[in-house]
């Protein structure tokens, strides 16, 4: 498979699953090692990491000194086998090269060697720590490691040494633990000292290893099975739970709308019984009789019947307003503002300020037309209120990331066919 094609595929499942960037990046790992087995050294600085690969390769690969050496990943292809020599760890190591020992223990690794000096004694508490890591680690993907102890020829005797030994096995009870001196390899080796050479400890670490590298690729496939069967799972949970959401969420909205709908007609029935005595009158219609100049200062009929319209007019928009004040329907969308703040009511936009005229009263709040006008201009700035939109910005929301689930969950499938 391309990388770029598990790039892409990648990028769209973290997306929705970041947190599982260690597992991706260990199956990115995988397709870029190929066939390859990776073995990678994982210890404190000076403990003799790189010195000890360069045994097992049998050439002076990587770069050995009596300091920090090792800063950044370096790699090797021999016999097969992936060797990696990566920066030493502590405390006060800088972030970038404590990176790269980071991506070689947790993301390169098939074997780990890690590596400890009988020199220092046994584990410090971060080793220890960093052990039991590994031990959970293993347990979760199968993958093996040796813990290498260096250096054997810099103890000042057997007992010594002997007890040194014994309290790491103390502390990683279920350890692989193997004795080393790479000095006293080369020097069998240079000097044609066949028992030095077995002395050294690595022969035997070469035939551990050999055994181990034989079991890498079963156990890559239980790794790569392990991290899909996850991956998948999680996934539809995660389709799931949207969905539930989602659901939800619409019937709320649903119910709502309903509602508001409802109440709406229980206060437009209420207003039309309430108007009836003003809307029917028997005999003659004093609102239509005219205004004169001479009755300018004069309280007529016609305007003592107008004023009694326009406060009938009044007390319903009152009720109606408070229907819409319990639903949020209060001001208006911000597109629809203008500059005059007390004018910019749901209310003014849809009912004006005044009506003067029993008839306008009539068509208003009487006839049907009147009252689906009502109905329709209410409803739609309900849809548009402040409340109701956020509502509906999640369900997008919601919708939106169901379809990156769902993709991400076409794109899982898709790797798991091709890895
Ligand atoms: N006596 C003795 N010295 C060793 C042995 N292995 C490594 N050394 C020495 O220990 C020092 C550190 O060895 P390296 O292999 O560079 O150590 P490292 O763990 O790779 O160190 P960093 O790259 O800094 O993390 C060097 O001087 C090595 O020659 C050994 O088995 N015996
Ligand atoms: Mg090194």
């Amino acid at each position: 498979m391309d990388i770029r094609i598990f790039d892409a595929a990648q990028n769209e499942i973290l997306t929705i699953l970041p947190e599982r960037d260690r597992s991706l990046a260990r199956l990115r790992a995988i397709l870029l090692a190929g066939q390859f087995p990776t073995v990678t050294v994982i210890g404190k600085y000076n403990h003799g990491k790189s010195r000890l690969l360069n045994e097992l390769i049998g050439d002076d690969i990587f770069s050995v000194a009596d300091k920090r050496e090792t800063v950044t990943l370096s790699e090797h292809l021999k016999h097969n086998v992936r060797w990696l020599d990566a920066p030493g760890l502590d405390a006060d190591v800088a972030a970038i090269d404590d990176q790269y020992a980071q991506d070689a223990m947790w993301t390169e690794a098939d074997i780990r060697l890690i590596i400890h000096s009988v020199r220092e004694g046994e584990f410090d508490p971060y080793e220890l720590q960093l052990f039991q890591q590994f031990k959970q680690d293993e347990q979760q993907t199968r993958r093996q490691s040796v813990l290498v102890l260096t250096q054997i020829d810099q103890a000042p005797d057997q007992d010594v040494l002997a007890h040194i030994i014994d309290s790491i096995k103390k502390q990683a009870p279920d350890a692989n633990v193997m004795p080393v001196s790479a000095t006293r390899h080369r020097q069998g080796l240079v000097n044609s000292k066949p028992l030095l050479v077995q002395r050294s400890g690595i022969p035997e670490l070469q035939q551990t290893l050999n055994g181990m590298i034989e079991k890498v690729s079963a156990i890559r496939q239980f790794e790569k099975n392990k991290i899909f069967t996850e991956l998948k799972s999680e996934i539809s949970e995660l389709q799931n739970s949207t969905q539930t959401q989602i659901q939800q969420l619409n019937t709320t909205l649903q119910q709502q709308a309903e509602s508001f709908l409802h109440d709406l007609n229980q206060v437009l029935d209420k207003v039309r019984v309430d108007l009836q005595p003003i809307l029917q009158i028997s005999g003659k219609d004093d609102s239509l009789e005219p205004d004169s100049f001479a009755n300018m200062y004069k309280v007529t009929a016609g305007k003592r019947d107008r004023n009694r319209i326009q406060v009938a007019y009044s007390r319903a928009c009152i009720e109606i307003n408070s229907h819409l004040v319990r639903y949020g329907v209060i001001g208006l969308p911000d597109t629809q503002k203008s500059n005059v703040r007390s004018l910019d009511t749901v209310m003014v936009a849809v009912m004006g300020v005044s009506v003067k005229l029993r008839k306008d009263l009539k068509l208003i709040f009487d006839e049907e037309s009147g009252r689906d006008r009502l109905r329709r201009e209410f409803t739609h700035y309900f849809e548009v209120s402040a409340d109701r939109m956020q509502l509906k910005n999640q369900l997008q929301n919601l919708e939106q990331r169901l379809q990156l689930i769902v993709q991400a969950q076409q794109v899982t499938e898709t790797l798991e066919g091709a890895l």
